[in-house]
């Protein structure tokens, strides 16, 4: 069917037709448009297939007051175009989300690609062939498409949880998860709101709608090292500086370990005295977003010590900032050390427990009990709600794939694969699936991921173009170089900061293997492999398929 018999709305007409393409890609999000847009622009025929109703992925689900990036806009933005980057001006240092599904919309239309994407596709099953090397790809709606290629670019972000409290059912009110925020906007006049959870997204969420609601109740189980974002306009001024440094601001940023063009300030912790550490420490509380981690002391991961003194410096930040002492003492995290769980950066989140209408219930003392018809019963009663925001994270990082119903060669399910946690090369390919690619999945990231997504992006559709000029159907991942990954995953896990218990480990998710879910290489371990398997000519990418039809009829 070609692409042109896509309705306005981007569905196929005919429900149930199998369609025959080169790469059919799954979700559109920052890297899925970028997935699409190299292989439009490679010649090849593609459809992208996205459950929700329309382009941006995170960007497009979450809508919820106060949501923006914490990494800056344009370190997040494409790099691929020039010409893309020089037309659109960021608003913010940290734009807010309708900002940037303006911009995912915009490179879409651009680069003309929305004729190749078929919305409210919700991808239910995916299944190798082996005889004619091909994926077909199922939707909930039926509809049915064959692929030499597939590639799976939906997310570390995209599976909402929701607790396993009791009575969370019976609740009569307004319920919502964050990243399933209705495109009517939320009308929070004179309504009493509960946000449970204090993640990056429950901080976000509560200051935006402070004012307008009646009453906001903060449930927090875990304290969190929230510090501020220190977001502003972007000026006339730094926007003609972003123009006239493209290609120095992306040579940077390619060079870069974590996506960021923040600069390690070249001094250690335990080289200073502390007073030094003081005036230090308040420079970098005043830095932007992710610089409290990248420009901070570089001792500060590695050094307790340090850690724990930057934490001191954090806890009387709050205490000066939180008029009610009881308040403040409950927002300082006791159980952890900066990094141990993913940090959030905040606007007005500390000032807005100053406002009359704000109330913090910490889980430790006071634990849920049950969710009733009206409201939310902990140990020391029952508070009444119109709202109850579910802030309470994500099914992190294999979430989305693990419920597409992918099954590999031989008949492999992934979730078997993957029983005991994801087995990924560079984060986007897992031995036994071959043609089966995944940007920004598992193992891919651990910083801005665009930047990271990008190097895989690339490294995928140079590999199949490769593949294609050889006339090499089948490209699988040689375990040998899924386990080189995988053992440079548990080497640098080790240095890794993250507590067990988050969602970096699958910690918050119940049942789920727990397992490192990052890259604790960075960008310089991706370029490392991937130029490796380059320079290499892809070595042994190619030929397992024939190696293992061989070791079955007993030839090697
Ligand atoms: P997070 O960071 O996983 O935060 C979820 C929050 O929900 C966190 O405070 C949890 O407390 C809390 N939570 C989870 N389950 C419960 C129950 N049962 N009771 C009370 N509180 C609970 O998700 P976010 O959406 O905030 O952020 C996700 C990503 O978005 C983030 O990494 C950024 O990349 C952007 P806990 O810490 O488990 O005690």
């Amino acid at each position: 069917m070609p692409a042109q018999s896509l309705d306005h709305q981007g569905r196929d007409q005919q429900a149930g037709v199998v369609d025959v393409v080169d790469v059919v890609i799954v979700g559109a999000g920052i890297l899925g448009i970028n997935q699409l847009y190299r292989a439009v622009q490679a010649g090849y025929s593609v459809r992208l297939l996205d459950q929700a109703g329309g382009v941006g992925g995170t960007w497009y689900w979450n809508r919820y007051p106060g949501c923006r990036f914490d990494s800056e806009s344009y370190t997040y933005g494409y790099l691929f175009s020039e010409e893309l980057w020089q037309e659109w001006d960021w608003s913010e240092e940290f734009a807010a989300q309708p900002e940037t599904e303006r911009y995912l919309n915009h490179v879409v239309d651009k680069f003309d690609l929305r004729r190749h994407i078929r919305l409210n596709s919700k991808v239910t099953s995916a299944v190798w062939d082996e005889g004619s090397a091909t994926w077909t790809t199922g939707t909930e709606d039926g509809f049915q498409i064959r692929s030499q290629y597939l590639v799976s670019a939906t997310g570390v972000l995209s599976v909402p949880q929701y607790p396993d409290i009791p009575g969370r059912e019976d609740f009569l009110g307004e319920s919502y998860h964050p990243v399933r925020w209705p495109k009517e906007p939320v009308d929070f006049r004179g309504k009493r709101v509960a946000v449970i959870g204090t993640g990056s997204t429950g901080v976000q969420i509560a200051p935006a709608i402070a004012d307008e609601a009646a009453s906001i109740t903060m449930y927090q189980r875990s304290a969190t090292w929230a510090t501020p974002l220190n977001n502003h306009p972007i000026s006339a001024e730094q926007q003609a500086f972003l123009k006239a440094n493209y290609a120095p601001i992306k040579a940077e940023l390619d060079a870069s370990v974590g996506g960021f063009l923040h600069k390690p300030p070249g001094k250690k912790w335990v080289d200073q005295s502390p007073q030094e550490r003081e005036e230090f420490f308040e420079t970098v509380w005043n830095s932007p977003g992710f610089a409290k981690i990248s420009t901070n002391y570089e001792d500060m991961l590695f050094n307790r010590e340090a850690n724990a003194d930057w934490c001191a410096f954090m806890a009387r930040k709050i205490r000066a900032i939180v008029k009610e002492s009881a308040t403040a003492e409950k927002l300082i995290p006791t159980d952890h050390l900066y990094v141990g769980l993913r940090p959030p950066y905040v606007t007005d989140y500390y000032e807005m427990y100053n406002k009359p209408n704000v109330e913090l219930v910490s889980l430790r003392e006071t634990p849920i009990v049950k969710v009733t018809e009206t409201g939310i019963e902990t140990s020391d009663g029952l508070r009444e709600f119109d709202i109850i925001i579910w802030a309470t994270g994500f099914d992190f990082g294999t979430g989305a794939m693990r419920r597409m119903g992918i099954v590999g060669a031989g008949g492999l399910t992934l979730n078997d694969y993957w029983a005991d946690g994801p087995l990924t090369y560079c984060g986007i390919m897992t031995h036994g699936f071959p043609n089966f690619f995944f940007p920004g999945g598992p193992h891919g990231a651990a910083g801005n991921n665009p930047r990271y997504g990008e190097l895989q992006v690339t490294f995928i559709q140079d590999l199949i173009d490769f593949a294609r000029a050889r006339e090499q159907r089948r490209i699988e991942v040689p375990k040998e170089a899924e386990q080189a990954w995988m053992d440079m995953i548990s080497e640098l896990e080790a240095y890794s900061s993250f507590e067990k218990r988050g969602q970096y480990y699958g910690g918050n998710t119940p049942g789920k293997p727990k397992a490192y879910l990052l890259n604790p290489g960075g960008r310089p371990k991706l370029d490392e492999f991937m130029a490796k398997a380059v320079d290499s000519d892809y070595q042994g990418f190619f030929d397992t398929g024939r190696r293992a039809a061989a070791t079955a009829e007993g030839v090697v």
